[in-house]
């Protein structure tokens, strides 16, 4: 066995964000960096010696060298088998669930999610824990420290691992084991969901279109939905993972998913549609002509997952995070469930899910999951809503319908202001978290405000607190204005302003989104000074 230790020295800026260490690509490839920081996870999580490691991407710009990196520092440092998606591929949940379910120490996920890919883009680097979910902060704010006293690393001295065959090859001492990255994800899905019922929904004409935007889920979503669930071949669309998402940019959203936005709101369209981002995690859920908000669909999921075989025995209790709309507490409150409410950031929802306090959780990015994994799920949601839809017989818009018409509807949208000027976004937060106090109680454009604080959480299962998780504006009645910089942006800073009103008056739950929302987004504004600020007079994302 070779192993070469290397000189090194710390790198600036290697700190993870929300969800792991999101660069350019370029900034990735340059000498030591991807090095740097994996030397930094093995000291973190004390060493990999001995240990089992699960390995794999979203397929994007560099993930295949980067997994060759990873390998020869994982051999290096004595691990004893690595097991990798064939390809280096793996979808964030997939990841999740093979560290679970081959109880292993952990995992490394090579991606930058939604970001787009490409050697101008983006890539990024995360480390899940022997649980399957996102390393916490406890576990990164020790890679952060020993990224700034790094001064060698090991790597071992080898060719490239064949990681396109399937089977047990070794590198010195460490097995390197190249499995299906789809088969035991799709084992998973079929257990939790009763597949004859979807299947005989496609069986009698249902139609749906599932854009996997070039990305990962392509192959998940073609080996389930049209292999085993029947669905019409070509109902998954843009289903070949591509190293830069065919120059696209993996958000589904209605701006970034506009095809299938148009498919689904023009004449002819079919009964479903659907989206996945660069790695699987994220959602959108889109009806003929009726769009789906990511938090509305939490709630939808909330108050039906017990339709589901997996879920039948009803839910232990719910999450969201913060700025995720307060939809889900009222399901919640009237179905006797505890809600809690998280930072942004999934790995907020480990601890509670591991203690057995949530069976179900999401976000207002696109995120929905389950205690199936410890990552949010793409496919997992479709085939949730697919579960309901097929058991109740309802079309997308039936279930919204039904569900405002039970619970009022909570308006929302979050507002994104891309690639700002970092100094005056921050500035612009600042100022605002001076104010807070001076506005409770204060009138802004007719509107009373209730409450005013940064919002900060403290773990109820280990005692940790999270400070700094976004500026949240109540008002009387029942709307809501928060802010906050994204953590996973790679320019400048993302301005987010996320806005809620809510309504119990049914003449108005067919009303847009936007228009129902215009005197809170001028509030937003006047409040913080956002158009002042940014210099921006409408945001770049409206979700
Ligand atoms: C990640 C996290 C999510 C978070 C999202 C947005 O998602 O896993 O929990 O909601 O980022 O974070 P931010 O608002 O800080 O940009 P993903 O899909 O990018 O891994």
């Amino acid at each position: 066995m070779s192993v070469i230790t290397v000189k090194t020295a710390p790198i600036e800026g290697q700190k993870p964000g929300t969800s792991g260490l999101r660069k350019k690509t370029r900034v990735f490839m340059q000498p030591h960096y991807l090095e740097n920081f994996v030397a930094a996870i093995w000291d973190a999580i004390g060493g990999v010696a001995g240990k089992t490691l699960v390995l794999g991407g979203d397929g994007r710009y560099f993930n295949d060298r980067a997994a060759q990196v990873i390998l020869r520092m994982a051999a290096a440092g004595g691990a004893a088998k690595v097991i990798v998606g064939q390809g280096a591929l793996l979808s964030t949940p997939a990841a999740s669930n093979l560290i679970r379910q081959r109880a292993t120490d952990g995992g490394i996920i090579m991606s930058a999610s939604h970001n787009p890919g490409g050697p101008d883009e983006d890539f990024g680097v995360k480390f899940n824990m022997p649980n399957g979910g996102p390393a916490p902060e406890e576990v990164t704010n020790r890679m952060v420290a020993a990224t700034q006293s790094i001064s060698e690393y090991r790597i071992y001295e080898a060719q490239d691992a064949d990681l396109s065959t399937l089977g047990t090859s070794g590198m010195g001492d460490m097995k390197i084991e190249v499995v299906d990255p789809v088969a035991d994800y799709a084992a998973l899905m079929e257990k939790l969901f009763d597949f004859d019922a979807i299947r005989t929904l496609f069986q009698s004409g249902f139609r749906l279109r599932f854009d996997a935007m070039h990305a990962i889920t392509g192959p998940y979503a073609t080996a389930i939905l049209e292999d085993t669930l029947g669905a019409p071949k070509g109902s998954v669309v843009n289903a070949t993972p591509s190293p830069d998402f065919g120059g696209g940019h993996p958000d589904p959203n209605p701006i970034w998913a506009k095809d299938l936005m148009d498919v689904m709101m023009g004449d002819g369209a079919p009964d479903f549609g659907a989206a996945s981002d660069g790695d699987g995690d994220r959602n959108m859920i889109v009806g003929r002509g009726c769009y789906v908000g990511a938090s509305d669909s939490l709630a939808v999921l909330a108050a039906n997952a017990r339709i589901a075989p997996a879920y039948a025995a009803g839910l232990k209790g719910v999450a969201r995070s913060m700025p995720t709309s307060r939809a889900l507490d009222r399901v919640a409150a009237r179905r006797g469930l505890d809600c809690y409410e998280t930072p942004t950031g999934w790995k907020f929802f480990g601890n509670l899910l591991d203690d057995g306090r949530i069976t179900l959780c999401g976000e207002e990015s696109a995120g929905t999951g389950s205690d199936h994994v410890r990552e949010k799920d793409g496919l997992w949601a479709v085939l949730l809503w697919l579960n309901i839809l097929a058991k109740t017989g309802k079309s997308v818009q039936e279930m919204m319908n039904d569900h405002w018409a039970e619970f009022g509807r909570n308006f929302y949208s979050r507002h994104d202001y891309e690639a700002v000027d970092a100094e005056k976004a921050n500035t612009m937060m600042d100022r605002l978290r001076t104010r807070l106090g001076d506005l409770v109680g204060s009138d802004v454009m007719g509107a009373t405000v209730e409450s005013a604080d940064e919002f900060a959480y403290d773990d109820p299962v280990d005692g940790s607190r999270a400070t700094g998780q976004g500026l949240r504006v109540a008002f009387a009645g029942g709307g809501r204005i928060v802010y906050r910089l994204s953590g996973t942006g790679t320019v400048g800073a993302t301005l987010r302003v996320y806005i809620e009103e809510v309504s119990d008056d049914p003449a108005t739950f067919t009303m847009d989104t936007q228009d129902a929302l215009k005197d809170m987004i001028a509030r937003a504004d006047q409040i913080a000074g956002i158009r002042e600020f940014t210099g921006r007079t409408a945001p770049d994302v409206r979700t």
